[in-house]
């Protein structure tokens, strides 16, 4: 075995160091004659890699010799963060990198904070896979992701007195050490052509646009152990000689260069914008390209292991692959093209085949999140995609056919209708005659020009589009005609597509999964109730404990006996028996003293505030959406300051804890309401921040840029953290998890994995407020029919904000969201009204419990003993057992 550049192997701090020094003097892209620390990283990094790469050379191959079945997480997103002290603490080498460091001169917490985020991701879903990365090494799960490399990460986030400013992020701009480039690894992709037909039968998918992906891998080292996976993500480039030097050399260099651009384009961002036909075409050539990559490399692989002889009914049996959210769908389709055109399958094999190996992890219910793709760009982008997915669209009308008959024709079409993968399309010629079709219909036309409104007789161009009135041509009178309706768009629904063509769907936690059966999929579900799961999501407490919570660490080790915890997290429930012992809790508020110490000066560097580390630390970070009313947590931090205002100084001493609040999280670029929370936050955040009647008693702090680094600070100093959602619209939420790991107690709804949080850490532990997911349908309702009598607190605090003590901005358009005014559609369709007063009255029991800080250090140790389930190595067992069905593999 191969030592990298150490004289030993696991290697100590002078081995180490004469490492660091080889990578620095020939690494060749920094100077020579410098040290400083953008190089010192560099050079640490490259020297973790070589310890990476020993492990990751040692796994590959013994899963080649073994021939396992070896699962595949494909994702458009890995919000990987940065790896230095992640990768060096899964290895057991954070002391002697910190010794070598020493020696040379450096410190490694500086080293470290040199990093770049590996931002390939949005929220929960990206850092959701990551943490399954660090699952799967860890326990020695023979298993890959696969995802695109983005040139760009997410965006980097400004805060001006605008509000959010969206910045390009060039994380790649001093390259990355930690991937591999391998260039022997690149598969050809192909856009647009046609489908020809040969004499045969056979299809053949010819012409359109060629390109090519190459592969990077990252290596992910499991904790305490030698199983280092791999994350390989596919960068798009154009195939070799497409410069074309003619055109180049006649002076036309864009021109000549075009298909290079074209090709790379596709790997610039994450999530380009799709308002336009360009960005829906880009968005769908990134979907195919990790999805056709991914799975020819799957298949190269397999046919490789399996010799002379492939058994392709034996590829379920050593491949499982899992669709994270709808965005590798295309994996359906491309695997049976490859399958039938490619490997001369028959249908039906390829089908049996494509179930067997697919599996899809929903993570939303919000309609807008599902993807739908234009059928016509589908077929120009995919044509023979598209014919596959016509024929499963097919498959499926024969199977719903069979299923409920054609006797109730009405039943018949309303679950074609809700289950059909193709929307708006008619049904295929064979059971056109299934469905009564809507041949005449009376309706009534007002034909106000002649003072009569009469009933006719008319027409329904079943089309679903004009209305013609045949009396009105020929008698030519005026009458008003209906406007023609637009045909509606041919759409491709992924969902629907995933859930037909994978052997297992699961949701993200208890309730969602119940909603995903009950609700969201429930014709799926009363046909095929065995492939619907519940998977609760959970998080790596490496990173999210003990890398990013020493001080914490180091106590729960010493009150459990041990380091176990890190790897069997149900230790941390034995803290429960200390909850009460004096010395646990002053050592677990100096911990967090400690951290909330962290967060001031991050606090202080970044925005110019400075806060109280006495204060209580009050957070919600994540992404802003109005689902997840940080309007709702604004509002009531206007009401106190309200509050505040009216009272004397003692009143307000005495009822009022001192708090700092906390925001953080990017809007999407093109989500105006989003922006505009944003903007009130800072807006409140300036003038609460500069009134000296309230100092300490509240401050207001959006710290921008939110990442996964911040996260690795801010969780561990929170005391109280906020997952305040509207009922049955969060999945899940994993920080959810992160803050009740840290001892943060949760104040929430009753929504995603705040249910199970709230059993586990008991009942008493929560602070729980508003209204349950089973009455949000019939409450929306009410507030249309304008039933909604507000709590007169909250026409105050919105009175309060309109009378301009936050700047001279109306908040009109934000606050309009709120009450339905004309131009904002249904009326506070996030229940923020609806759930303010029982918001804020829980808002005051907060305070109550802090005052009590021995109640509040019980309360924040029963959080982390009760977080113990909510490791991701338990859902990822749960994902090896249930679905992929693989077993851990011990490197010898
Ligand atoms: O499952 C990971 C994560 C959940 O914790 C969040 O509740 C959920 O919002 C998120 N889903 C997405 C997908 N799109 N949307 N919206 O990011 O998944």
């Amino acid at each position: 075995e191969s030592l990298g550049h150490f004289d030993t192997f696991p290697p100590d701090a002078s081995s180490i160091a004469s490492s660091i020094k080889h990578h620095a003097e020939f690494t060749p892209l920094f100077s020579p004659d410098k040290f400083e620390l953008p190089k010192a990283f560099f050079a640490t990094a490259q020297s973790v890699r070589d310890a990476l790469i020993i492990n990751w050379n040692a796994t590959y191959n013994y899963y080649e010799r073994l021939n396992a079945k070896q699962a595949y997480y494909l994702s458009m997103e890995f919000l990987q963060g940065r790896a230095l002290l992640n990768a060096i603490g899964n290895l057991g080498l954070t002391g002697a990198y910190a010794e070598a460091l020493n020696k040379l001169g450096h410190n490694l917490e500086k080293i470290a904070a040199q990093e770049p985020d590996a931002a390939l991701g949005n929220g929960g879903l990206g850092r959701l896979a990551s943490c399954f990365l660090d699952s799967l090494a860890t326990l020695n799960y023979p298993a890959w992701g696969y995802g695109l490399r983005y040139k760009y990460g997410l965006f980097k986030q400004r805060i001006t007195k605008d509000g959010q400013e969206e910045v390009a992020e060039d994380w790649l701009e001093m390259s990355n050490p930690w991937e591999i480039v391998r260039n022997d690894v690149a598969y050809p992709i192909k856009f647009y052509g046609k489908v020809l037909t040969d004499s045969d039968g056979k299809k053949h998918w010819i012409g359109g646009e060629d390109i090519k992906a190459v592969a990077y891998d990252v290596p992910i080292p499991g904790y305490e152990t030698k199983t280092t996976i791999s994350l390989r993500l596919w960068s798009t480039k154009a195939p070799t000689g497409d410069l074309d030097l003619s055109v180049f050399n006649s002076g036309k260099h864009t021109q000549a260069a075009e298909s290079l651009y074209n090709a790379e384009k596709i790997c610039f961002v994450l999530y380009p914008g799709d308002e336009s036909l360009e960005g829906k075409t880009l968005r769908l050539k990134q979907q195919y390209t990790l999805c056709s990559a991914s799975l020819q490399d799957i298949i190269a692989r397999f046919e490789r292991r399996s010799g002379t002889e492939i058994k392709w009914e034996e590829f379920p049996e050593k491949v499982a692959v899992q669709m994270n959210d709808t965005h590798p769908t295309l994996c359906i389709p491309e695997l049976m093209r490859i399958l039938i055109d490619v490997k001369g399958l028959k249908w039906k094999e390829a089908w049996n085949i494509t179930q067997r190996t697919m599996a899809y992890t929903n993570h939303t219910v919000l309609p807008e999140a599902l993807e739908k793709w234009s059928l016509e760009l589908m077929q120009k982008l995919l044509p023979r995609h598209a014919d596959i997915i016509e024929m499963i669209d097919e498959e499926l009308i024969r199977t719903i056919v069979s299923e409920y008959g054609t006797a109730d024709s009405k039943l018949l079409e309303k679950k074609l209708k809700q289950m059909r993968i193709l929307e708006n399309v008619e049904l295929p010629a064979a059971f056109s005659d299934l469905l009564v079709k809507p041949k005449k219909s009376t309706v009534a036309v007002s034909t106000d020009v002649l003072g009569e409104t009469e009933e006719e007789e008319e027409e329904i161009d079943p089309s679903g589009g004009k209305i013609k009135s045949v009396k009105e041509f020929i008698q030519g009178k005026e009458k008003k005609i209906p406007e023609p309706v637009p045909e509606p768009p041919k759409l491709v629904r992924m969902a629907n597509l995933c859930v037909v063509g994978g052997h297992a769907v699961n949701g993200v936690a208890a309730i969602h999964s119940e909603i995903v059966k009950d609700e969201f999929f429930n014709d799926f579900f009363q046909l095929w109730p065995e492939k619907f799961q519940n998977k609760t999501n959970g998080v790596t407490p490496r990173r999210w404990i003990r890398f990013c919570n020493p001080d914490l660490s180091k106590i729960i080790t010493s009150w459990t006996g041990s380091e176990d915890w890190v790897l069997n997290t149900e230790k941390l429930s034995e803290l429960r028996k200390f909850a009460d012992n004096e010395d646990l809790q002053s050592q677990w508020r100096a911990a967090k003293r400690s951290n909330k110490l962290k967060v001031a000066s991050l606090i202080k560097e970044k925005t110019g505030y400075i806060v109280s580390p006495d204060s209580m630390f009050d957070i919600q970070v994540k992404r802003i959406h109005e689902y997840k009313r940080q309007l709702l947590n604004i509002l009531g931090i206007v009401y106190r300051y309200k509050m505040m205002k009216e009272m004397s100084a003692s009143e307000r001493k005495k009822k009022f804890v001192p708090r700092v609040c906390i925001f953080g999280g990017k809007a999407f670029a093109t989500y105006v309401q989003a922006k505009r929370i944003v903007k009130f936050i800072t807006d409140v955040g300036a003038v609460v921040n500069n009134d000296s009647d309230i100092g300490d008693l509240l401050k207001v702090i959006f710290v921008p840029d939110y990442n996964v680094s911040v996260a690795e600070l801010l969780i561990p100093a929170s005391e109280l953290s906020q997952h305040i959602s509207t009922a049955g619209m969060e999945a899940s939420g994993t920080s959810n998890l992160k803050f009740a790991m840290n001892g943060c107690i949760l104040i929430g709804t009753l929504d995603g994995a705040n249910v199970e949080i709230r059993q586990e850490v008991g009942e008493d532990n929560f602070f729980l407020f508003g209204a349950r997911a089973n009455d949000i349908a019939g409450l929306r309702k009410e507030r249309a029919k304008g039933k909604f009598v507000p709590d007169p607190r909250f026409e105050e605090v919105k009175k309060f904000v309109r009378s301009g003590v936050f700047g001279s901005s109306s908040y009109d358009e934000m606050l309009g969201s709120l009450e339905g005014n004309e131009g904002f559609g249904q009326a506070d369709y996030f229940l923020v009204g609806k759930d303010f007063p029982s918001y804020i009255d829980c808002q005051a029991k907060v305070d109550e419990a802090y005052k009590d800080q021995k109640r509040w250090t019980r309360m924040s140790i029963m959080n982390t003993a009760g977080s113990y389930n909510f490791s991701s190595d338990r859902t990822i067992h749960e994902y090896a057992r249930d679905i992929w069905n693989i077993k851990p593999v011990e490197l010898p």
